[in-house]
C-alpha cells in the first residue's frame, strides 16, 4: 500500500497507535458516501469521495450487470488515483418489470428525471402488465481496487415490494416507493440506522469490513 493510502493515527490520549486506512469511495453520490461513511464509522477506515480528487473523467458505466460495473469503476478510478478504491454499482429490480429499471436505475425515464417522475413511469409500466404492485429488490455490488487489481468483491440485496405509493422523505432515490415488509414501512420512513441494518448496501459494506479486519496487516504490509 502507498504511504499515501495510509495515515498513522494517534489517539488523543497519546498510548494507542492505530493505523487508519484511507478508503477512497468511488461516487459522486454524496447521499451514498454520507451513508457509507456511518456504516464504517467504528472502524479504523477513513472512507473518503471523489469530491476530494481533482475531478476524474467517469468511465463509461456499460456492464451489463451491477457486478461489471462495480469492478469497471473501482479498477478505473483505483488506476486514475493510485489508492485503494471501492466502487460498487447498486440500483432496484422489478420482478413485474423484468427486473427494470435494474443497471439502469439512476438514468430511467430519462438522466434528468425526478424521481417522482421515475415512480410514475414504473406505475405505469407496472399498469400496463396488470400489476398493481411487485416484489423487488435493491441490489448491491461492490468491488474493492488497488491498481487494476480486484482484491475483493461482494453483493447485497434486500427484498420487499413497490408500494402502492410513494411514502417518506429518509433515504434517497427509490427508498419511497420501496416497502420493506419487516418493518412495515418503506425505507423512506425508517431512520438512516434501521435502513443501514437491512439494506443492500450495509449487507455488502458489512462483507467489506470483514474483508479488511482479517486482512488488513497484509495491505499494509504490502
Ligand atoms: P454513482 O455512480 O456516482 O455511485 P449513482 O447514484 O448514479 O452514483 P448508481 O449508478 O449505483 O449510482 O445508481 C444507483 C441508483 O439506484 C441510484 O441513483 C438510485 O436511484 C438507486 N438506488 C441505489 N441504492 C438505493 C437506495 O439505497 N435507495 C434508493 N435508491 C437507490
Amino acid at each position: 500500500m502507498t504511504p499515501r493510502a495510509v495515515d498513522l493515527w494517534v489517539a488523543a490520549r497519546g498510548q494507542l497507535l492505530q493505523w487508519v486506512v484511507r478508503l477512497v469511495l468511488a461516487t459522486t453520490n454524496l447521499n451514498k458516501v454520507r451513508e457509507i461513511r456511518s456504516m464504517l464509522r467504528d472502524a479504523p477506515y477513513e472512507l473518503v469521495g471523489l469530491d476530494r480528487f481533482p475531478p476524474i473523467p467517469p468511465p463509461h458505466e456499460d456492464g451489463r450487470t451491477f457486478a461489471e460495473n462495480a469492478r469497471l469503476k473501482a479498477r478505473a478510478y483505483a488506476a486514475a488515483i493510485g489508492e485503494l478504491v471501492v466502487a460498487e454499482d447498486s440500483g432496484l429490480e422489478i420482478d413485474a418489470l423484468d427486473g427494470a429499471p435494474g443497471v439502469e436505475s439512476a438514468r430511467y425515464g430519462g438522466a434528468d428525471a425526478t424521481y417522482p417522475r421515475k415512480f410514475a413511469l414504473i406505475e405505469d409500466a407496472m399498469r400496463a402488465r396488470g400489476a398493481a404492485t411487485s416484489t423487488a429488490r435493491f441490489v448491491c455490488a461492490l468491488a474493492l481496487a488497488r491498481g487494476r487489481e480486484i482484491l475483493f468483491e461482494t453483493r447485497g440485496t434486500v427484498e420487499g415490494t413497490i408500494a402502492p405509493q410513494p411514502k417518506g422523505d429518509g433515504g434517497f432515490g427509490y427508498d419511497p416507493i420501496f416497502f420493506y415488509p419487516p418493518y412495515g414501512r418503506t425505507l423512506a420512513e425508517v431512520s438512516a440506522e434501521e435502513k443501514a441494518a437491512v439494506s443492500h448496501r450495509g449487507k455488502a459494506f458489512a462483507d467489506l469490513r470483514r474483508f479488511l479486519r482479517d486482512t488488513a496487516t497484509h495491505m499494509i504490509d504490502d
